[in-house]
């Protein structure tokens, strides 16, 4: 692109200095837009800002990877099927400092940043907390300098857009690519042959040894795009690199040669459909060939592009794992261990001990979910056809790995085929259990919260636990500073940098130093003050998505995240009811004014999920128009949660609702980001839950309901959800209106299946909790009531969040797991 400063876009008299941000917005808008002021929309607003704002990071971009390049440094490769990125404006500028000065420029010109940065689609490349988590570590490794690359699928489409039609969820496609990217680069020269089905031969070389080859297969080829990844105010900017499905130009040559052009060219769109979509299933299993097909397009991609790199730089094989060390996000890239055996011995004549060796000293895994229908599996079957080197390959693993059991662990057949990477089905019929191949070719296994990890040693992976102890530790989770406070909550963010400096961003530590403003009341003004603010904030950002007055000096108490059984939303839904029904009965008493907020996402294919959603929407139709109610009770459903509607609503929420079912929420991160923005929590001591009452203390969140222990002892026992049903006149008139179609006028019965469910089966027992959620919403309420009092908490909450910033699991995971060191980017 010219760079000058006589750019269409200066009119005359313009008062704007020129200097090189405003040239260079200018001269995207006119080159890369071609449009001027007359013609402009604020869609190219945004993308000449991006690209300007991309020209700034792009220098220190190829610095970084120069860098690392010269040094043959160790990288941390974190391959994710998921980044759930959200928008990257927002978070460049804050990372690049550049807030202020684009603020002004953008007043300048005539535009407001706000709605130039609501024009940008989020990157909804994920589903929830496990692409989240993927995005906060991309963000944390860069600000910390660690040599990092993403690796990752550059799906055309992400999380469906949801929309919400008499109450039901409708799915829509993200469609988000449609104008392009600004933020992307195409790297043509990094494209990579991917293969699929064919066949194995096997001969013998020279030297008498058997070569494996895998031949006659269906090619992809995977082209590289890379997203710029800064770190907050440092010099480096680690790469995020998707890979996009593209055809081979090898067509179809029999019918290409019978003069069928249009049947050739099919062939192609075919191939391209592994990068078209994301599964929209958190922790639910899809179980479809294309999810296989692009697990396994990604990871091959991933790894011809590290060998290639290490090549270039290393002669000797044996050195790979001190360069390179993988991250596997949960089991989606875990057909990497075989690939990577594969990739050793096939083509780079490795022996099976040598290369195994390189193997497991490269991956680490971490488990994500211990709900039993999200571990992957794949049929035998499905394996030895599309991937059929790979499937013997395992079947080797496992050969071997079970002569290992039985020499070191146990000679019990019960034992072996439990942990067999093998599971044999009967009939003859075979699936690959893909968790106990990735315990068995990494040297780490991590679950995410302590409990969680204690679990997976406990129960999930007992055995696993005993033959390899040392592989076993706990990672907890963490969440990015900068995203979730510093950027989302700019006011509060403002506050405490006022009051104490702004040390706490890059070191959270810091932030303990409010506590010394418990007891000023100035501080605890500004504090409900900006509450308030961003109550306001929040709902002037809904507009007119919500046709419900919402009163801003109300508690806004939130349950935000995906929609699934065991999160429990139901749970909620029946606080929200037996509320109604005390305001209807006693309209008089003292009631603290809530507005109830739901958001969040249910897999397409999750019928309970779904119709969780439709009864949310179908209460809050009754509450928020019956007068009785009026200022005291309002049941708000937030269409389409992703990162920037996260954003509004969790700094603008005095009530985190964290409820889980004991034992299941491996370890939550919506729970930390609230407690960052001020809500106390009220939960279970689930997942990341306990961690936060041992840090905030038990006087600062409200834990209710039973244990993990006697989730399962209840389990164990005998669970009755009818006693509970029986035995509680409150709770019985709440199922009993929902069973008498209270909620449900229109359309009869359709809530018959969460009756059912609630009284017959329950799994997640809801019912079991009733009691104890409810009693816990009032001294919730009385708590409220006392501004003062809540302040304190709310302060308290916030100035102990040290442990959950995302750069302490970084530290940790560089530290325990992967043995790299910080690199700080001193090119010029
Ligand atoms: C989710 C868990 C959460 C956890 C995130 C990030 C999956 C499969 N798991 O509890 O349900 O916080 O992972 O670790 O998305």
């Amino acid at each position: 692109m010219a760079k000058n400063n006589n750019s269409i876009f200066f009119t005359e008299g313009s008062k704007v200095t020129q200097d090189s941000m405003q040239t260079q917005f200018a001269e995207h808008l006119e080159y890369d837009l071609a449009k001027d002021k007359n013609t402009v929309t604020s869609h190219d607003v945004l993308m000449a800002l991006a690209l300007s704002i991309r020209d700034r990071l792009v220098r220190n971009w190829i610095r970084t990877q120069h860098q690392y390049f010269q040094s043959n440094v160790k990288m941390v490769h974190y391959m994710s099927l998921e980044f759930l990125m959200g928008s990257l404006l927002e978070h460049s500028l804050s990372n690049l400092g550049l807030s202020e000065e684009i603020n002004k420029l953008m007043k300048e010109f005539g535009y407001d940043i706000e709605s130039i940065i609501k024009e940008e689609p989020d990157m909804g490349l994920g589903n929830g907390g496990l692409g989240r988590l993927a995005a906060c570590f991309m963000e944390s490794m860069a600000t910390l300098e660690i040599p990092a690359h993403g690796y990752g699928i550059r799906y055309e489409f992400g999380i469906f857009e949801q929309d919400i039609e008499n109450g039901y969820q409708i799915e829509k496609p993200d469609h988000w690519l449609r104008y392009g990217s600004p933020w992307e680069i195409v790297r043509p020269e990094k494209t990579y042959t991917i293969q699929f089905n064919g066949t194995v031969t096997a001969e013998w070389d020279a030297t008498g040894r058997e070569r494996f080859k895998w031949v006659n297969t269906d090619n992809v080829l995977a082209v590289a795009h890379d997203i710029p990844a800064p770190g907050y105010q440092n010099k480096t900017v680690n790469t995020l690199r998707l890979w996009q499905a593209k055809a081979t130009d090898e067509f179809n040559l029999i019918d290409f040669n019978q003069g069928n052009y249009l049947a050739a060219v099919e062939g192609k769109n075919i191939s391209e459909t592994i990068s078209k979509v994301l599964y929209p299933n958190d922790s639910i299993p899809s179980g479809k060939i294309l999810r296989l097909r692009q697990q396994y397009f990604f990871v091959s991609a991933t790894l011809q592009d590290i060998i290639k790199h290490f090549k270039l730089l290393n002669k000797d094989f044996k050195a790979f794992p001190d360069k390179n060390t993988v991250q596997l996000n949960d089991t989606h890239p875990a057909i990497a261990i075989p690939e990577l055996m594969r990739a050793l011995m096939d083509i780079e004549g490795l022996e099976w001990n040598d290369a195994w060796d390189i193997t497991t000293k490269t991956f680490a895994y971490t488990n994500h979910t211990i709900v039993p229908e999200a571990l992957e599996e794949w049929p035998e079957s499905l394996m030895n056809t599309l991937l059929p080197r790979h499937m013997q390959i395992i079947e080797e693993i496992n050969r071997r790995f079970i002569e290992e059991i039985k020499s070191k662990y146990s000679k019990d057949n019960g034992v072996i085929a439990g942990m067999s990477i093998i599971r044999e089905n009967g009939g003859g019929d075979k699936s690959v259990r893909m968790a106990h191949l990735a315990i068995v070719g990494s040297h780490s296994i991590n679950g995410v919260a302590e409990l969680h990890t204690e679990i997976l040693e406990k129960y999930l992976f007992k055995d696993f636990y005993k033959l390899y102890p040392e592989k076993f530790n706990n990672k907890t989770n963490g969440i990015s500073i900068r995203r979730f406070l510093k950027e989302a909550n700019s006011n509060l963010s403002e506050l405490i940098s006022a009051s104490i400096g702004d040390e706490w961003i890059k070191d959270l530590g810091k932030i303990k130093k409010i506590e010394k403003f418990i007891n000023d009341k100035g501080f605890k003004e500004s504090w409900r003050e900006i509450k308030k603010l961003n109550k306001i904030r929040l709902i002037d950002y809904l507009g007119s998505q919500i046709n419900l007055q919402v009163n801003p000096d109300s508690m806004f108490d939130s349950q935000v995240k995906r929609f699934h059984e065991y999160k429990r939303q139901m749970l909620n839904v029946l606080h929200v009811i037996t509320l109604y029904n005390r305001i209807r009965q006693n309209p008089k008493s003292d009631y603290v004014p809530r507005t109830v907020i739901f958001a969040g996402k249910a897999a397409p294919s999750y019928v309970m999920a779904k119709l969780t959603i439709k009864l949310i929407n179908s209460v809050a139709d009754i509450i928020n128009n019956d007068k009785e109610t009026g200022g005291k009770l309002k049941v708000l459903f937030i269409k389409n949660y992703g990162v920037s509607l996260a954003e509004k609503i969790i700094p603008a929420s005095d009530l985190s609702e964290q409820i889980s079912t004991a034992g299941f929420e491996a370890s939550g991160t919506g729970n930390m980001k609230f407690a960052l923005n001020g809500a106390l929590t009220i939960g279970t001591l689930d997942g990341a839950n306990i961690e936060i009452k041992n840090e905030v203390g038990d006087e600062n969140i409200f834990i209710f309901g039973n244990t993990a222990d006697q989730v399962l002892d209840i389990r164990t026992k005998g669970y009755n959800p009818g006693i509970f049903y029986e035995n509680d006149a409150e709770l019985k008139a709440v199922v009993d209106m929902i069973a008498s179609n209270f909620f449900s006028a229109n359309e009869k019965g359709i809530f018959d299946p969460i009756v059912y469910d609630l009284l017959h089966k329950d799994y997640y027992q809801v019912m079991a909790d009733y009691r104890s959620y409810i009693e816990t919403q009032k001294k919730v309420e009385a708590e409220y009531m006392d501004a003062e009092n809540w302040t304190k908490k709310s302060i308290f909450n916030v100035a102990r969040m040290e442990k959950f910033s995302s750069d302490r699991a970084i530290r940790e995971y560089s530290k325990d797991i992967w043995k790299v060191q910080p690199m700080k980017i001193t090119l010029k």
